[in-house]
């Protein structure tokens, strides 16, 4: 996959986009990040990108010229298996879902603005906005790298067991069970005797059980919309019923 960040401050990226597992898919060739500075596209002598707001207000907009211009020279904004995505608190909200649609386009952009936000004309550009959640930041560069982070996990080759994410938590939309490893007894506290047991059938349904019971605890709002199989609404009942019991 081909990654191409449009941002005022390169230099961001360079750390989270470096190390561990991205760096080496990189290396591997599975993934080519570019980062676009945008500025060098500014085509007046401060190489400014910014200007005072029409109508008056606080704070600076985002002209269009330099990202646009930026854009046609980095991109073929005619292919349609590429993605321009603008990150804004406006957006659709990211999720797992939308990380799996897009893990599998060919290009992705991204655009960060800074300061007070983009001229409404950069909208026209872009083919899909997006947000991580409902707070204000200083720029789009920690959105893009969230995006990116959750992309490219996605990407054969890029973790190695390729199941990995598929018992991720969101992944079929439900929280994950909890994980143990050694040692047996940390603390007094002991590792449930099931995982122990080598069966792997009863392994199976505790896991399943469990991550039923975190969703119901943590987040009930995600079971409204998932899909339960027979299995899996008995199970709800007993995590149901046991709940009720300890009240
Ligand atoms: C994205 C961008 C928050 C998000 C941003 C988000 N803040 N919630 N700030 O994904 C244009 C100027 C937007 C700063 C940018």
């Amino acid at each position: 996959m081909e990654i191409k960040i449009f941002s005022l401050f390169p230099e961001m990226f360079e750390g989270p986009l470096g190390s561990s597992l991205i760096g080496k898919a990189q290396e591997k060739d599975i993934l080519h990040i570019d980062v676009i500075n945008f500025r060098e596209y500014s085509t007046n002598k401060h190489k400014s990108v910014d200007d005072y707001p029409f109508g008056g207000g606080a704070g600076m907009v985002l002209q269009p010229e330099p990202i646009v211009s930026a854009l046609r020279d980095n991109l073929d904004l005619d292919d349609p298996d590429t993605e321009v995505i603008l990150m804004s608190p406006q957006g659709k909200p990211f999720t797992q879902e939308a990380a799996c649609a897009l893990a599998q386009k060919k290009q992705l952009a991204f655009v960060c603005g800074h300061y007070e936000g983009f001229d409404e004309r950069i909208r026209a550009f872009a083919t899909q906005e997006y947000s991580i959640g409902d707070y204000v930041l200083t720029g789009g560069e920690l959105p893009a790298m969230v995006m990116i982070d959750t992309i490219s996990r996605l990407i054969p080759g890029v973790i190695k067991e390729q199941e990995s994410y598929e018992e991720d938590s969101f992944y079929h939309g439900l929280l994950e069970y909890p994980h143990y490893t050694r040692p047996q007894n940390f603390e007094g506290m002991e590792v449930p005797e099931v995982l122990l047991s080598g069966h792997h059938e009863n392994i199976r349904k505790w896991r399943k059980k469990e991550s039923l019971r975190r969703t119901l605890l943590r987040r009930p709002d995600l079971l409204e919309h998932y899909e339960f199989n027979k299995e899996e609404l008995k199970l709800l009942e007993e995590v149901k019923a046991e709940l009720a019991e300890t009240e």
